[in-house]
């Protein structure tokens, strides 16, 4: 069969169940990718920056396990994708981004070009320059390449010229189907092996442990691991910990789940408990970069070699995540944990992370505190907006102070509902990762969490959650300051300069692009915007003024 270079590599994301494209397309192969993607029903998502689209399309990797595609111009197109693919190295995402590329040879000038292949390498898994020569094989290596574990970006260069001309295509032999039920993928990747590595080592360290802690991180939420995951904690009945990243793949509300695993300070006490560290598919770069604090011997299910774990672990099992579970059940037994001492760190764990109570002066802690009176924080947002959303919803959570109140607080019951930025932790994710998570699933509200700070890197993408029709609302916990930054620079008794600027009215530039919008200024009441916002079928933005007074000991309980 003949096709442009073009619409063979849009017919092979098809085979592969892609089915947005987001960019800011150039002038060159991206139309021509554009125009082949939209004879094919695919569609082409127009963002206002190349760093939201390579994060969105990322997003849409993590949540459907197909690549995530985003197209971009030449040069400074490509450039200002970087942080996007960064976030597909760091968090595990499968992405494809497509650049333009000048035509080759001749007396052209090297006007907007430069060596992508060298700017993108560090974070890439491959960096190929298509050509019409060898076809259409490459790239379908290439999305082979993003979609072997661990997941990650890559680089294709295209240029007009080749996009538009003939090659002849055999399509792979994958189907949409077969890429994305659960049960193929157990299936199809790992058959019914068993792991690899010393299982009878690894059964004889469970054998032994009277207390072990389970610990789940970005892995578990790989298709088919939740379920297993649960059986082996409740056979073991013992504490169980998630990552950020893996939040909800046990569900918040178990009775054995005691909160999330940063390599912080405040979740230490349960795990310095722990005679066992069961590191159950924890990727080592969901960990804050400080000196592993513990001293039990780790038990690694991992899905594959090549982690750089903070502490060499006891034993390592590599393969598929559930079998390696149902291979270790029977050396298994129920721990000597007790079910108060479990939810008694629980509760310890949601009191350290809790705002500090204001006193009468509305001094918390810290010193630059703001006045005290009826202000809302972050925390008493978070919590009345949850408290209207039902188990549907889902979050997405920008990077900085109010992160960590939202991270506490959110309850759910499934993996990727709510999604963050843990590997890279960029700011100016939230809105974004929303408008992919509305894309994918658009029966399902996404409320966005974000700082004030984060959201003015991505403020544009509001016009494209508006035009899309995105059922999402996002809510900036404004307190017209870096506050992350801010609390840094005080620990550290410097002035406060470069954090602080006079705050922004989200509500009046929401409403400039289209969305529905509603303004909550510090005495104000935050329960009619909450039902107004929640209530409107479009993109919708809450713009609350909070107070950042109790961030830095919340900080300092929590990291120590
Ligand atoms: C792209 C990017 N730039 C800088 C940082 C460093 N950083 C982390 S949090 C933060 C401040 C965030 O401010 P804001 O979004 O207002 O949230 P707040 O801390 O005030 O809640 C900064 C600058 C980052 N993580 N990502
Ligand atoms: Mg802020």
């Amino acid at each position: 069969m003949q096709m442009t270079l073009a619409e063979a590599l849009i017919a092979t994301l098809k085979a592969h169940g892609v089915k947005f494209l987001f960019g800011v397309p150039g002038g060159g192969s991206s139309l021509d990718l554009i125009a082949a993607a939209d004879k094919a029903g695919m569609a082409f998502i127009l963002c206002r920056g190349e760093t939201s689209a390579a994060l969105a399309a990322s997003v849409v990797g993590e949540l459907t396990g197909t690549p995530g595609v985003a197209l971009t111009a030449i040069g400074p197109g490509a450039a200002s994708a970087v942080n996007g693919v960064a976030y597909a190295h760091l968090e595990r995402a499968p992405l494809i981004l497509i650049c333009d590329a000048p035509a080759l040879g001749g007396d052209i000038p090297p006007h907007q070009v430069f060596d992508l292949k060298a700017l993108f390498q560090p974070i890439a898994k491959a960096c190929h320059r298509m050509a019409p020569e060898t076809g259409v094989a490459p790239f379908d290596d290439l999305v082979a390449l993003v979609l072997r574990k661990p997941y990650g970006p890559a680089l294709v260069e295209l240029s007009a010229s080749d996009a538009a001309l003939p090659v002849d295509v055999s399509l792979p032999v994958i189907t949409t189907e077969a890429v994305t039920s659960t049960a193929s993928v157990a299936t199809h990747e790992h058959g019914i092996k068993k792991p690899s590595g010393d299982l009878n080592k690894a059964c004889a360290l469970l054998g032994q442990s009277r207390r072990p802690v389970l610990l789940a991180g970005l892995q578990t939420c790989s298709p088919g691991v939740g379920a297993a995951l649960r059986q082996f904690a409740e056979r073991l009945g013992c504490p169980i910990l998630t990552s950020y990243k893996a939040k909800g793949v046990i569900a918040d509300d178990h009775p054995q789940m005691i909160g999330h695993f940063t390599g912080a300070a405040g979740e230490a006490e349960a795990i310095r408990r722990a005679d066992l560290i069961i590191w159950a598919g924890v990727d080592p770069v969901e960990l804050i970069a400080v000196p592993w604090r513990h001293k039990a011997p780790l038990l690694a299910l991992v899905e594959g070699p090549g982690l750089e774990y903070p502490a060499p672990p006891e034993t390592e099992l590599f393969g598929f995540l559930p079998q390696e579970m149902v291979s270790l059940a029977a050396a298994s037994a129920p721990s000597a944990w007790e079910d108060g001492e479990i939810s008694a760190l629980r509760d310890a764990l949601v009191q350290r992370l809790s705002l500090p109570a204001r006193s009468e002066s509305g001094q918390t802690g810290l010193g630059r505190t703001r006045s005290g009176g009826t202000e809302h924080t972050a925390e008493s947002v978070i919590e009345a907006v949850i408290a209207s959303c039902d188990d549907e919803t889902s979050f997405t959570i920008d990077a900085g102070a109010h992160m960590i109140s939202a991270m506490a607080r959110i309850q759910v019951r499934e993996a990727r509902q709510v999604l963050k930025s843990t590997g890279l932790s960029t700011m100016g994710f939230a809105l974004p990762a929303a408008i992919a998570a509305s894309l994918v699933a658009p029966q399902r509200r996404v409320i966005a969490f974000t700082g004030d700070g984060g959201l003015m890197m991505c403020l544009a993408e509001l016009s494209t959650a508006a035009r899309l029709g995105c059922r999402l609302t996002v809510v900036v916990l404004n307190d017209a300051a870096l506050s992350l930054i801010d609390i840094k620079q005080q620990r550290r008794q410097l002035q406060p300069i470069g954090v602080r600027y006079p705050a922004i009215d989200f509500a009046a530039a929401a409403v400039g692009m289209g969305c529905g919008a509603w303004k909550v200024g510090r005495d104000q009441p935050l329960g009619p915007a909450i039902d107004a916002a929640l209530a409107h079928e479009g993109a919708g933005l809450i713009d609350v003024t909070v107070d950042p007074a109790g961030y830095g000991e919340q900080l300092a309980a929590m990291r120590g």
